[in-house]
């Protein structure tokens, strides 16, 4: 175990002595297993791709806040910990100083965890789907934390794009605006998360593993300091059919009306899951197995040409 300077931060010690010797580590996050997917799936998904990192030869750093420290690197006691906790809070960026004085029990967002992968040194992490614009921003300025750390944190984000349930032109619009890159793994698209499409394109299209390492290593070569999104899309055998997709994603946003703020993304999920009678939730996984693998796939590259 690695403790900062600060005591605020403890990277457990295969994680730090990966990030160390230059060995290829994936970040990642923990509001999927707590806010994302139901129980006993979350738990059991978690350790999923923290198996799919290994076998393709990472490190996997899941990403968690409990007892006031920021945890990189949890072990399986911890993230059962994290599952089992009454009401976990979501942390982004603006309560995320709030949360670890609490020292109460938290899960990361993907900007959550960028800031804290980044903070650690590691700089490809897997997720499901990013957050974006959320559908009717105009009136209620509800646009992702996500989207703030992308453009300020030095990570490459792999995903299956921007969760459907939002505005997703808008999304790639504002991505545009922040200067956050977007490749397209094997796609000129930008996936939809349960779909492989959106009408959207990306700013490049790569067509290898290694392709995306080149481009992703260019732009930190080049000095920026922002991160990348990585979009691996959904494969088809695994996507939500068409018909089933939009008629659940009609209704969740129509009962979503009532339903504001940091529990907007969580209550559209599971009500994806209820109406389409489970599929999102294996579609879900599907996805998340993917970009963990992809993600894996980009550190091992990233860290042969280092
Ligand atoms: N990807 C998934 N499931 C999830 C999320 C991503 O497959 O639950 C989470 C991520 O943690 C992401 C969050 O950061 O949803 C977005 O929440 P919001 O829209 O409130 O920023
Ligand atoms: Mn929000």
């Amino acid at each position: 175990m690695t403790t900062f300077a600060s005591g605020l931060f403890r990277v457990s010690s295969d994680v730090a002595a990966a990030v160390a010797a230059g060995k290829p580590v994936v970040a990642l996050e923990t509001t999927l297993v707590t806010h994302g997917l139901p129980q006993p799936d979350g738990i059991r998904v978690a350790a999923a791709l923290e198996d799919a990192v290994r076998s393709h030869g990472g490190v996997p750093a899941t990403i968690g806040i409990l007892d006031g420290t920021v945890r990189i690197g949890v072990t399986r006691a911890e993230l059962e910990r994290l599952a089992a906790a009454t009401n976990p809070v979501k942390v982004n960026l603006g309560n995320f100083a709030a949360e670890v004085a609490a020292g109460g029990v938290g899960s990361t967002t993907v900007a959550a965890t960028m800031f804290a992968a980044w903070k650690a040194g590691i700089h490809v992490f897997a997720t499901g789907g990013i957050g974006g614009v959320h559908r009717g921003a105009a009136e209620t300025g509800d646009v992702s934390a996500d989207l703030t750390a992308l453009a300020r944190y030095p990570v490459a984000v792999v995903c299956a794009g921007a969760k459907a349930i939002l505005d997703l032109p808008r999304t790639v619009e504002m991505l545009e605006t922040l200067g956050v890159p977007i490749l397209g793994v094997g796609t000129a698209e930008f996936p939809a998360f349960y779909r492989r499409e959106s009408g959207l394109r990306v700013d490049r299209r790569c067509d290898s593993i290694a392709d995306v390492a080149r481009t992703v290593r260019t732009h930190f070569d080049l000095g920026f300091t922002s991160g990348l999104v990585v979009a691996n899309p959904v494969a088809e055998a695994d996507a939500l059919p068409k018909e089933l997709h939009d008629s659940a994603l009609g209704t969740a946003l129509l009962e979503a009306a009532d339903v504001s703020g940091r529990g907007v993304t969580p209550y559209l999920l599971d009500r994806m899951r209820a109406l389409t009678g489970g599929a999102s939730v294996k579609t879900n996984e599907a996805l998340l197995l993917n970009n963990a693998r992809v993600a894996a796939d980009l550190a091992v590259a990233l860290a042969a040409t280092a």
